[in-house]
């Protein structure tokens, strides 16, 4: 009997908990660590930060879930990894020691980058995890009593822009509703070289669809914005040229501001020698594995990915739900082939497919394979979008209570568009 390990209860690490109870059956054991009691729906944090929902609609207590599924669940965080004796140390001061270990710990989130930055002790908001998009909002309320210019944007070296711009539009819809629209100049300042680049390179029309969302909104925008430090209510901006020269300084005034900052990997992560990359993301191959430790896989945010393309100012590829649990599954099945003494061979598609909600319509994109030129690149905008989103968003949380891994409908509604979770699988695995 084999004991697995997963760090991290996230958008990747649950789902992949509950598939390899499904795939391996009682014969192995599973743990899984996590630094919250709770699970938390990761996309509608930015609903959060304008109160269209309340932390208790978008997460559940993990324990008793995973409990039903005879998985052993410790609240607790990891500070280290002894990757070369196969032994996790505790925030507790307990250790614990596994056969195989999967990293699915997301990002660090890195304020420190750029002065001033962040909610903790900086001036900005985020909306990265739940508790920051509580505070995000406390503060929004405060805002919306005396309105000022807004500042929604993203920082160098950032990958995650959708939900940056979910932020500008959910808020410019927001103040509509207050009637406080009129008196709030909206500036949306990025890292990226345009708008809808997203991290990668564009999807389909992004770029004339997303600007001109953001001309019939009256939101002006920075790109290629190095935001270079945060004064309370003043921002510093290098603009860059496209050879990376400063072309122009901008200090802009600013009542609120929420700014998704860089990601980095977890220290416990980043500290394991030979294991990540200087970022701190963890180095693995096609198979989800790492090359210097083969009982270590990783899955999610916190893998290391290379950009799309240069920019100018430092960009990195976003890392999306569908893609995570594709990393999630390609996991389970190599995991799978080792216990049972076959060859590894499962390979995620790393593709983006995404629901970005824009208040009361919202944009869908499906780019295969992430870097361009792409067999599929398709981008879409309409109302449809916001009422999918908020249907995922029932479906997911239910998937995640009940812990079915990828019900059979879903993986057919998905194969039905093209998009498989590992690559030259045929829709419906004759051997399944
Ligand atoms: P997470 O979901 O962040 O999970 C990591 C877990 O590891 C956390 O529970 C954390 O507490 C735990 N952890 C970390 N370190 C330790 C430790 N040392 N010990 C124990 N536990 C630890 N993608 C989409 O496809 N669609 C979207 O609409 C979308 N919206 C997003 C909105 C926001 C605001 C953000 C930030 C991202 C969004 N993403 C979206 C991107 C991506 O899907 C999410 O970031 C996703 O949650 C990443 O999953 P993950 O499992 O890698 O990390
Ligand atoms: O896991 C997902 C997730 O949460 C992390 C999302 O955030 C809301 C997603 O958007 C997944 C899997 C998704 C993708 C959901 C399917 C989108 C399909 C869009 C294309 C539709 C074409 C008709």
């Amino acid at each position: 009997m084999a004991h697995i390990v997963i760090i991290g209860a996230g958008t990747g690490g649950l789902p992949l908990a509950y598939e390899m109870r499904a795939e391996f059956g009682r014969q192995h054991r599973v743990t899984v660590i996590n630094a919250h009691s709770t699970f938390s729906f990761v996309p509608s944090n930015p609903w959060v930060g304008v109160g269209w929902r309340k932390r208790e609609d978008i997460s559940f207590e993990i324990a008793p879930r995973l409990a039903r599924k005879d998985i052993h669940f410790i609240h607790d965080t990891v500070t280290e990894i002894a990757a070369t004796e196969n032994r996790l140390s505790l925030q507790s001061g307990k250790t614990v020691n596994y056969d195989y270990l999967v990293i699915a710990t997301g990002p660090k989130l890195a304020f420190e980058e750029v002065p001033g930055l962040g909610p903790d002790g900086g001036h900005t908001q985020s909306i990265c995890v739940t508790h920051h998009a509580e505070q995000a909002y406390a503060a929004y309320e405060e805002f919306c009593r005396n309105p000022g210019p807004v500042i929604v944007g993203a920082a160098p070296f950032a990958s995650c822009f959708g939900p940056a711009y979910e932020h500008a539009f959910i808020m410019d819809k927001d103040m509509r509703s207050r009637r406080i629209r009129d008196r709030v100049p909206m500036t949306y300042v990025t890292s990226e070289p345009y708008i809808g680049h997203l991290g990668l390179g564009g999807v389909g029309d992004s770029k004339g669809l997303m600007e001109s969302e953001l001309r019939n909104r009256h939101i002006n925008w920075i790109t290629n914005a190095r935001i270079t430090k945060v004064e309370a209510g003043k921002m510093f901006v290098d603009e860059l040229n496209p050879q990376g020269e400063i072309q122009k300084q901008h200090e802009l005034p600013f009542a609120y501001s929420m700014i998704l900052p860089a990601f980095k990997g977890v220290d416990p992560v980043a500290a394991v020698e030979g294991l990540c990359n200087p970022r701190g993301f963890v180095i693995v191959d096609k198979h989800q594995r790492s090359p210097k430790y083969p009982n270590i896989f990783s899955i999610g945010v916190c893998i290391a990915i290379p950009p799309v393309e240069a920019t100018p100012v430092p960009t990195g590829a976003p890392k999306t739900g569908f893609m995570i649990e594709s990393m999630g599954t390609a996991v389970v099945r190599n995991l799978k082939a080792e216990l049972e003494g076959r060859p590894e061979k499962a390979e995620a598609t790393w593709n983006a497919v995404c629901f970005a909600d824009m208040g009361d319509t919202g944009a869908a994109f499906v780019a295969l394979p992430q870097i361009p030129p792409r067999n599929v690149n398709w981008f879409r905008k309409g109302k449809w979008v916001h009422l999918a989103k908020i249907a995922f968003e029932k479906y997911f949380m239910r998937k995640m209570k009940s812990g079915v891994a990828e019900p059979f409908y879903e993986r057919l509604a998905m194969g039905l568009i093209g998009v498989n979770r590992i690559k030259n699988k045929p829709l419906v695995d004759p051997e399944e």
